[in-house]
């Protein structure tokens, strides 16, 4: 059984959120709300994308390393993984990860979890599989309580790239807060030429357009809105100030919208920003860590270094 703690999306905290985000001076949406059922489907798909190279060029750094990485303390007690999604890089080291005995992956996309940690289950009868459907920004002293037992947080994808930098720090804080032991294995995707990182963020088959746009199809379902999806595109921005892709949907003309009973006003050009995607560098993530509380034990990279794998040590 999934573990609500507490209820993910209760239509209240997205309905707060989204009214919240859409009436301030400049139109923002957490990214995280991108993920319902149909969000998660589209971020697999972009996951396959020759155009996004971090999930491809991820699992080759684990796959070369895992070995190093199954003498990490934690592997032999329990792994707890943040954004866990697909949990297919899990997959990767759990093959490795012989001594392991529980597996705890958190996420806010509650079917989609659901689904991943059963596949993780039957192909690993022995590991006691715990999903938790969380939001893991909120207070994460609610968690089920985890045995006695050594604890390697798994944090891939470059999601923690999806934070302001005073957030990664603060969420990497909190992480060593209740998990004071532990070891990490996070993935950091790299700054690199901006035409690499547009077509990844902008790829020529509309995936992660489609994967934007469906945040508004998802505020239509949701909150009874009437978002006139043609009449918004998609974009994707370098901004080099801050070392990071940036997706926003920009109003392609004048107009209202109704969300959740309340008149929302675009002008034409003017955004709603739904993602930041942070690129770091080293010197740039180890001072991110170091602030949360972790000391970097070592980074791994690809030979073209796009991306690296950092494992931690909380402090
Ligand atoms: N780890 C996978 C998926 C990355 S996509 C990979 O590397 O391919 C990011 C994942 O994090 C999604 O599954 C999304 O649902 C989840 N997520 C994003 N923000 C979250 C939050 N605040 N709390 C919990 N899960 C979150
Ligand atoms: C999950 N996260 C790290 C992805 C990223 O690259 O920032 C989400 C994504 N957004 C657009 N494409 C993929």
């Amino acid at each position: 059984m999934t573990k609500h703690v507490p209820p993910v999306s209760p239509d209240k905290t997205f309905r707060t959120e989204i009214l919240s985000g859409l009436t301030a001076g400049r139109k923002t949406i957490s990214s995280k709300w991108l993920y319902d059922d149909v969000g998660s489907h589209l971020f697999e798909a972009i996951t396959e994308l020759d155009a996004y190279y971090p999930t491809r060029t991820e699992l080759a750094i684990l796959e070369q390393n895992r070995r190093k990485y199954a003498r990490l303390p934690g592997t032999r007690g329990a792994m707890v993984e943040l954004g866990s999604g697909s949990s297919r890089k899990t997959d990767l080291l759990l093959g490795a990860f012989s001594d392991l005995s529980v597996y705890m992956p958190i996420d806010i996309s509650a079917n989609h979890l659901k689904t991943a940690a059963e596949k993780v289950r039957r192909a690993y009868p022995s590991l006691a599989v715990i999903p938790v459907a969380a939001d893991f920004t909120q207070p994460l002293g609610q968690l089920p309580l985890l045995p006695e037992l050594p604890v390697v947080v798994f944090f891939p994808g470059s999601t923690i790239g999806n934070f302001e930098k005073a957030e990664a720090a603060q969420l990497l804080g909190n992480i060593r807060k209740i998990m004071p032991e532990s070891t990490m294995i996070v993935g950091v995707d790299r700054p690199k030429a901006e035409e690499v990182l547009i077509e990844a963020y902008d790829d020529p088959a509309g995936i992660t357009a489609a994967f934007n746009q469906n945040l508004l199809q998802r505020i239509n379902r949701e909150l009874g809105a009437d978002f006139d999806l043609a009449s918004f595109t998609h974009r994707a921005v370098w901004n080099g100030l801050e070392s990071r892709v940036e997706m926003h949907l920009e109003s392609l003309r004048d107009q209202s919208v109704s969300v959740a009973g309340t008149r929302i006003d675009f002008a034409a050009g003017e955004t709603v920003h739904t993602e930041n995607s942070h690129k770091y560098s080293e010197e740039a993530f180890t001072g991110i860590a170091n602030e949360g509380g972790w000391r970097v034990l070592d980074r791994d990279s690809d030979k073209d270094g796009l991306f690296s794998v950092y494992t931690l040590q909380a402090v």
